[in-house]
């Protein structure tokens, strides 16, 4: 897959000039959002991941085989950093959601191992609000390993109903690529 980065933005001013249908990557710090981009344009070192919450610090655009954008978002809910910047980020999203006419798909990221966080629910009912369509991947998926387990977290996690439903998914084992891709082309040709 042809992947390549265009530019990070820390301010709407930035944002390049809206073309092809867009994905957006949103969820908690830590989550693995950038390891979903990696793992989805089967490109190693994209965009960066770390152990450390945090790493992505503003919104890093990358073209995807000449027909989608993905962006990668910082993180939410991440301690330590200061109020002012935590507001500043939320501007900062809020306005990409709001304002971005090709933004096709939103990929809410939850831990399958901590399930739905109060923030998480909060993004959630404010995409339903301001219509935007998105999926809900749950991460990480490979750690969770006994059978009794992976039965609690499929019936633990659901996703909401107006939501396009809810995809397992491993950066480790690829689980969940070929079901992602799926929602990003059916949707992609709506636009
Ligand atoms: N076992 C396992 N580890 C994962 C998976 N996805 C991500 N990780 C790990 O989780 C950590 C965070 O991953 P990132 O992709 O950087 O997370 P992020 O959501 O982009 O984080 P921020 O940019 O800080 O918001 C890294 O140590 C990853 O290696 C997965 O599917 N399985
Ligand atoms: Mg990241």
């Amino acid at each position: 897959m042809q992947t390549e980065f265009l530019l990070g933005a820390a301010s709407p001013a930035q944002f390049p000039a809206p073309g092809l249908p867009e994905i957006a990557f949103l969820g908690r710090s830590n989550v693995g959002k950038s390891s979903l981009l990696n793992r989805l344009t089967a490109t190693k070192d994209l965009a960066f991941i770390s152990s450390k919450p945090g790493c992505t610090q503003q919104l890093n655009f990358f073209r995807v085989d000449k027909k989608y954008t993905f962006v990668d978002l910082p993180g939410y809910g991440y301690a330590r950093v200061s109020k002012t910047e935590r507001a500043g980020w939320r501007k900062l999203i809020e306005s990409y959601l709001l304002e971005r006419d090709n933004l096709s798909l939103c990929l809410l990221l939850i831990d399958s191992r901590h399930g739905w966080m109060e923030m998480d629910l909060e993004l959630s009912r404010w995409l339903e609000y301001h219509k935007r369509p998105y999926q809900v991947v749950a991460t990480k998926f490979d750690k969770i390993k006994k059978q009794s387990e992976i039965h609690h977290a499929l019936a633990t996690l659901k996703a909401p109903e107006a939501s396009m439903g809810l995809v397992p998914f491993s950066a480790v084992t690829g689980q969940g690529v070929r079901e992602i891709w799926q929602t990003i082309k059916t949707i992609s040709t709506r636009l």
